[in-house]
Parts: C-alpha cells; structure tokens; sequence
C-alpha cells in the first residue's frame, strides 16, 4: 500500500470514555465483517480479564478500510496503571483521537495520554463521545479541553484542534452539534483529511521499531511495530539491533498485517505500515530490525519509571502445591523474566533465591499479572505493595498521586478528613452536576493505598475517586494506615461452625465453616489494634452421637471474602496474601505463634 493512503492512529482517553466501543462501532461501519458475521460488545477487550474486569488491559492493534484508505488503529487502556501501554505506541502513530466523556469532560488520565501524544509530536483530534448522555454538556465539557491545552502548553498551532461529536454506543459522529447525525462517516472523513499520512522513504534500507509483543501460537513471539524506513519481505535475512548496539541476524520466516480483528499473512509491507514479524524467538520492545549490512537503530523507547513494588515469594504455606502447577522457584523467575519482555513499564529484581521484587506503575498493574498468572497455572506468595521512595539532595522523597474525587455534598467534609489524615492536601473544591463536588487532592501514593473501600462505605457507594501519579515530592512522615488487627487460626484443620461463632464476636471473618486452615492463618479483621489468635477447627463437646453433624445450628454473619486487590490492600508489613489457582489466603510471614512473638520483640 502507498503510504500516502495510510493513516496510522491511536485511540486515547481516561478509562471508560468509551474507546473501545468506538472502535467497535469503526469496524462494523467500514464494513470489516461479512454480513453472518457476529460479532461480540467491546470485541478488541479480547483476553478473558479484560472481558472480566470490563476493561482494556493491553493495548491491541487492527485496521479498517475506508475508500482506498487504509487506517491502522491501536486501541489503548485507559487505566493510569497501564499508562506505559500509551507510551510505547506513540511511536507508531502519526495522529490520535483523544476522546472525553461529554458529562465527565477531561480526567486525570486525558491530561497524561494529551501530555504524552505532544510529546511524541502527535497530532491530536478531539472526540467528546457519550452525546446521547441526558445529561451530556458538551460546551462546558468542550471549554474544559481548551484549558488543558493551554495548561499542557499548547502552541497556536496545537490549540487549533480538530473536535468532532459523538455516540460511539449508537455510533454516530457530527462535526457541528447541530448537525443530525447518522454515522461514522463524519469521523473517517476527519481522519483522513486531520491526521497525515506516514512519512520516511520507501528506496531507504529497512527500519522497523519494535513497539509491541505478541504470541501465536503457531508462529511463536511476534513483534509489532511500523516501518519508518525503507520496505521487508517475507524470508528476507534482516539484523535484530538491541538498544546496546548488539546485531543478531535473523530471517523474517512470517510477515503480517492487520485488519479487522485477524492478522492476514503478507508477502511484503512497505513504509509507513504496521506490521508484525515472526521467526525471531528473542525480539524485544524497543529493537528495531534493519537490512543485514545497515545497523540503524532508533533511539530506545523511553517510559516513565515505576512508582510502586511488591514481592513475588515462593509458597512455603502448609498447603503449597495443594492446586498449582508452578510452585518452584524456577517456574516463577522464567515467567517473570518472560513478562519483563512485553510489559514495558514493569522492572524486575531478584532479591534472593526464593523472591522477586516486581516494580510497577500501580497496584493494578501488578495485581493484573498475578491474576494471569494464577489462572496459568502457578502459586505464590505476594507481600504488601511498597511505594518506591528516592533518596535525593534535598532529603527523602516519595511519589504523590493527584487524587479528584466526586461525592454528594454532604459527604465531601468527612472525604476532606481523612484525606488530611492521610497527609493529603486539598488543592481545588468545586459545585460539580447536580449536588455533587468535585474535590482535588495531592496525597502522597501511601495515603491512597485501601482508600477506595473506606471513600465507598463513607459515602454509601456515591463516592467516585481517579488518581493519577503526579511527582515526587518531600516525605510527609507517618500515614495512617490499618487500625485493627488480624484474626488467626490458632491450628490446622477444618473452620468449624462453632469455632467460628465464637470468633465472629471478635471481628469480622473471612472464611465460612468448610475452610482448611493453617496455624497463622489469617481468618478475619479483630475489633481492636492487636492480632488475636483464635481456635477456629474446635467442635462443641457432644455428649450424644446424634447432634454431633449439627454445626448449623450457630448462626454466622456471611464471611466478608476479600477480592485480590483487597487482600494486598488489608495486609501489614508482617503478613502475606497466598495466591492459588483456587484460593486467595491471607497468612502471617511468620507461622508459629511464639517464633512471631519473639521476631516482634527481637524487632522492638
Ligand atoms: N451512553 C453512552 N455510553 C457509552 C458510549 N460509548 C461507550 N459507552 C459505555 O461506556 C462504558 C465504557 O466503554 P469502553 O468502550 O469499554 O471504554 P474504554 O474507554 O475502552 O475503557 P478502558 O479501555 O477500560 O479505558 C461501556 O459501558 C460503554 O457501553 C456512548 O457513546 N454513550
Ligand atoms: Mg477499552
């Protein structure tokens, strides 16, 4: 294809602007799908936690035609924890629909995706989506942008942004609010005339920048990226240039490209397009490939540095092994060493034999890769996240995190409280729709961490908060964090009705009658500051075999089952949450009652 039919762009915004339903809607009107074709909600939302969670995790590239234009699309996670995700593609794209929620109007995470396309000298397109919305305020919303870009320091040129108006769920777009609106065609058109073809000369050697990884499972390792300069060719012999200058010589053994949802195999691609390769089993993100006799890398890819880290621990539970398949120390360093290939923003470090630091943009972000990779298979122990603090001239620093928060009135002093509590300090407070407020906070990244559920409960579910990192800035001392103590299995064995009648009056529990247990073994949340550990498996006495099967007869609340973020979220320094396959426990480091009391007062 010319690349003066090309248009390569990237659909950015804060999560749940709608990005992927308008490529959704993208792919239906440009006519991708045979008409017996079905086709699911949110199709690019491929991989089965994306489709879970109802977000987009990874970013994922596809094509549509257009007339004789080909528009090659790369839809983004909006989440600030996958920011890294935005980073990379930038370097693939020549333009970006930027879109913003016609209520919402533009969101911590709008602010860094518009921070990073500028800096890449991407030119963006503003898309206020969600029209349909009853209580949709496009002007007001529309006047919000143009602030960001002054804020974001805007040329004349910059600030002279394309904006059209959209329904990416009824898919229509318009160019005027007045307009009626039928289609996406508006959208193409302004695309296509908005955003400029890709540049570079096809007679130059190869240059192809490696942005993205993928696997088949025919074809093994893929990399993804666009050809800056010059063309390649099926079974051509190439050099992979690593960011150390390092050449290895490879054969492109399978050349793709995209479109629609499918990858179509191609004899040859020429600059300007997006194309994914195969036959090199040790590609990385950031390598660029080149013609045999003409090494010319582009510069490395560079992204923002992680803020936050937890450890990867082998299981050494009573139970290990019970339902993973991957326990070994081995098993987890080549998975991890694996995941560092593709996730870009994620460092890995290993502290001793049996553990692994993994350093990540955010709680999410990790958590996410332990939940993948207990669905494949393996079983560990996680300790509770650490923000990465930095050790600078002017003394300790630590990351702080830009917090907006919207809550009904009423509610938005007790927010204001513990938020101060955390060490936050309030930076803007405004009358938001209706009788909601719009509150803003910088709060340093530990004062965040196991707030949401508090904002949730002290706002009967009305609470609504976005963070976004937003620097490093001097250490605030302290921050609060759990007041209450655990609830420990005392033994092993099976959680009894009647044992846990009696622990319910302590706190409140997390398991029902039926678990097996382990001698420190969290099993609840105590009332009071200390942990107590409590005979959880004993059985009443039965003086008569007939009541001895008859545990229902005490009456226990419902167990409060702690999702994965909210089990790393409740533990301290001194305890562990253990992921299975099948299970999510919380456990103390140390097991024994009295090797705990003495390591506590060996610490004092
Ligand atoms: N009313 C209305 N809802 C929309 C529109 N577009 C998307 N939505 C809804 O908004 C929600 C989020 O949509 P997604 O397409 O997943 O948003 P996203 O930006 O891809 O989200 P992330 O990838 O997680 O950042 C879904 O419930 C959509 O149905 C729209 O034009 N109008
Ligand atoms: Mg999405």
């Amino acid at each position: 294809m010319k690349k003066e039919n090309l248009r390569n762009i990237a659909i950015i915004a804060h999560v749940d602007h709608g990005k992927t339903t308008l490529v959704d809607e993208m792919l239906k009107q440009s006519g991708t799908f045979r008409a017996n074709e079905s086709v699911q909600e949110r199709m690019m939302d491929s991989n089965s936690l994306e489709r879970e969670r109802g977000i987009t995790i990874l970013s994922k590239n596809t094509s549509i035609m257009v007339e004789d234009k080909k528009i090659n699309i790369i839809d983004t996670p909006g989440h600030a924890d996958f920011g890294g995700e935005v980073e990379r593609i930038m370097k693939m794209v020549d333009g970006v629909l930027l879109l913003v929620d016609a209520y919402e109007g533009p969101m911590p995470q709008t602010r860094f995706v518009l921070k990073k396309a500028f800096e890449s000298g991407v030119k963006p397109i503003v898309v206020i989506n969600k029209i349909d919305r009853p209580e949709a305020r496009v002007e007001h919303v529309q006047d919000e942008v143009l602030d960001l870009f002054i804020d974001l320091g805007a040329d004349e040129e910059q600030l002279d942004f394309p904006v059209i108006y959209s329904s990416a769920k009824n898919g229509v777009a318009k160019i005027d609010m007045q307009d009626e609106a039928k289609d996406f065609e508006p959208l193409f058109k302004m695309i296509i005339e908005n955003i400029e073809h890709p540049k570079g000369n096809e007679e130059d050697p190869l240059q192809l920048l490696i942005s993205s990884i993928d696997y088949d499972k025919y074809t093994g390792r893929i990399g993804i990226g666009k050809i800056t300069k010059g063309k390649i060719e099926k079974n051509q012999n190439a050099i992979v240039v690593d960011k150390d200058m390092n050449q290895t010589k490879v054969r492109v053994t399978t050349l793709f490209n995209y479109e629609g949802l499918h990858k179509t195999e191609v004899d040859s691609a020429g600059v300007g397009e997006i194309v994914a390769v195969s036959g090199m089993e040790n590609i990385n993100i950031g390598n660029t490939i080149c013609n045999i006799d003409n090494a010319d890398p582009l510069p490395i890819l560079e992204v923002d540095e992680p803020t936050m880290s937890m450890n990867i621990i082998v299981n050494d539970s009573p139970f290990a092994g019970r339902d993973g398949r991957f326990v070994t120390s081995r098993n987890l360093k080549r998975r991890l060493e694996r995941e560092m290939l593709s996730n870009v923003a994620m460092r890995l470090e290993e502290v001793s034999e049996d553990t692994f630091k993994v350093y990540g943009r955010g709680e999410l972000h990790v958590s996410i890769l332990i939940e993948t990779m207990r669905r494949e298979g393996f079983e560990f122990a996680v300790s509770r996240p650490e923000v990465l603090m930095k050790e600078t001239a002017e003394g300790l620093q630590e990351p702080i995190e830009y917090v907006y928060v919207e809550v009904p009135e009423e509610y938005a002093s007790s927010v204001i409280d513990k938020l101060n509590r955390r060490k936050g300090e309030m930076v803007n407070m405004v009358p938001s729709m209706g009788s909601m407020t719009k509150l803003e906070f910088k709060v340093p990244a530990r004062g965040i961490f196991g707030y949401r559920s508090e904002l949730l409960t002290d706002t009967k579910g009305y609470g609504v908060m976005h963070h976004v990192f937003d620097g490093y800035s001097k250490y605030t001392g302290d921050v609060p964090t759990r007041t209450k103590g655990s609830l420990i299995a005392y033994e092993q064995g099976q959680a009894s009705a009647y044992g846990l009648s009696s622990a319910q009056e302590r706190g409140v529990l997390f398991i029902a009658p039926g678990k097996d247990v382990y001698e420190g073994m969290v099993i609840g949340e105590n009332s009071r500051i200390d942990d107590m550990v409590l005979n959880v498996c004993k059985r009443k006495q039965m003086t008569n075999v007939r009541a001895s099967g008859s545990d229902d007869a005490y009456k226990l609340a419902p167990p409060r089952v702690l999702s994965l973020e909210q089990s790393l979220e409740f533990i301290k320094d001194d305890e562990l949450v253990e992921v299975t396959p099948k299970e999510i426990r919380l456990r103390k480091k140390v097991l024994n009652r009295s090797m705990r009391d003495k390591a506590g007062k060996n610490k004092k």
